[in-house]
């Protein structure tokens, strides 16, 4: 491990470095702190939940890999969010879905649920400084097992899902309200079709209906936004998804929602990141759900990849990071599921510290009509010395630098995830 010692002098190198390039690196760490990361709760245990059903995730969603460990209890799964928390540099959030809730040992349907179940998660958030983001839970459930909710034939099952997205919205407006941050409540519904349909128009003339009952009562943007998922397809719904990327694109515009930018909910060669600066055109602010699809939409933990890159890249190139609010989106049981969440953070996190980096001569040189130049800046930025700022930036944050952050998962495993049965 390096000492302090090499970690600021590996700095002072790089800072100079970066400064004969037009880049303040200080400025870019400032930068960074202030964009928070919304850590997925379902990534500690497999998007389990804690409804005590037994129900395995449905929706299309796939958990693959038997790693020990998983979070059982609330209890469990807030320590294991302490444990990652202590590896990621800066102030994050977190993004619960409405399974998470704490009901007492009763049941409570998804139709009946309160911001009073979840008064121990934003307890917790309040005492670590963290903002809550919040989702209804539309799958796993009986009445989500044909694969549709809110755009499903029969009225009485579209009404059990208005009535649980509504209570949703009302819990992330409670959250928000009393963690002084707005909570950004996600709406993804897994409804779509195995095979061709004859009918196309109607389930989604019925989702719009269904959405619109869902957001009629006004809440204030100071505690919580709404946002809508489009995907392209689910496991058993291949063949037609009725909230499509164009059907959510039309809604978000007209109804002024946020849109959620899913990694994993395109055709493999398109990428998110493309569509970032697109939809900022008509829309204030957006959702993305930050994942990696491997050949489908597979989830897998978020490397440092070029897709990750481009995301991030885009995320500050069009000015306001805080107009897109970042979210991650994965769920891998074949590994340590902290070193999971603190993989994919730490690496959002340095995608967006590249990107805070990235030489302003690149951008002239475009203005200026100079494309090789640009291409060359392109390329020469690959190679500047970021890693020695991002150390340093994990030093003066207070968390491990480097592989460091591994020895404390690990002893948090020997104590605590692996002693679970
Ligand atoms: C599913 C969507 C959705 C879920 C979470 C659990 O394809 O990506 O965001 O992953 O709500
Ligand atoms: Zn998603």
């Amino acid at each position: 491990m390096p000492t302090a010692r090499q970690i600021d002098a590996a700095f002072r190198i790089a800072r100079d470095r970066y400064e004969a390039v037009g880049v303040n690196a200080e400025k870019a760490c400032a930068a960074l702190a202030k964009i928070p990361i919304s850590l997925h709760c379902w990534q500690g245990d497999d998007v389990g939940g804690f409804e005590n059903q037994g129900g395995a995730v449905g929706g299309g969603l796939a958990v693959t890999g038997n790693y020990p460990g998983r979070a059982r209890t609330p209890e469990e799964l807030r320590s294991d969010l302490d444990a990652a928390l202590a590896v990621i540099p800066g102030r994050h959030r977190l993004n619960l879905h409405a399974f998470y809730g704490e009901f007492g040992g009763r049941k409570v349907d998804r139709d009946q649920i309160e911001a009073a179940h979840f008064s121990n998660w934003i307890a917790w958030a309040k005492s670590r400084g963290v903002g809550l983001d919040f989702n209804p839970t539309c799958f796993s459930h009986p009445k989500a097992a044909d694969g549709f909710t809110l755009s499903h034939a029969d009225k009485g099952i579209r009404k059990f899902w208005i009535e649980h997205c509504r209570r949703s919205r009302e819990i992330g407006a409670a959250m928000g309200k009393a963690l002084g941050t707005p909570c950004v409540t996600n709406v993804w519904v897994p409804d779509g079709f195995k095979d061709t349909p004859a009918d196309r128009l109607a389930p989604r003339e019925r989702l719009a209906e269904s959405l619109d009952a869902v957001f009629e009562r006004p809440l204030s943007p100071k505690h919580n936004l709404d946002a809508v998922e489009p995907k392209l397809f689910g496991i058993g719904s291949e063949s037609c998804t009725v909230g499509s990327s164009e059907f959510y694109l039309g809604y978000c515009i007209t109804r002024k929602k946020l849109l959620c930018l899913d990694a994993g909910h395109y055709h493999p060669t398109e990428s998110i990141s493309d569509k970032i600066s697109s939809v900022l055109v008509y829309l204030p602010e957006i959702l993305l759900h930050v994942s990696r699809g491997v050949r489908w939409d597979s989830d897998h933990v978020v490397t440092l990849t070029d897709d990750l890159l481009a995301i991030a890249r885009e995320i500050v190139a069009c000015g306001d990071p805080s107009r897109v609010h970042i979210g991650l989106d994965y769920f891998d049981a074949s590994i340590n599921r902290i070193a999971a969440w603190a993989i994919g953070t730490r690496n959002m996190l340095r995608a967006l510290l590249i990107a805070l980096l990235e030489p302003p001569g690149i951008r002239k040189a475009e203005k200026d009509g100079d494309l090789t130049a640009r291409l060359a800046l392109q390329e020469e930025a690959k190679s500047l010395p970021f890693g020695a700022i991002w150390d340093h930036y994990c030093q003066d944050k207070g968390v491990p630098v480097g592989e460091a952050w591994l020895d404390d998962v690990r002893k948090y495993e020997t104590s605590v995830t692996g002693r679970r049965t």
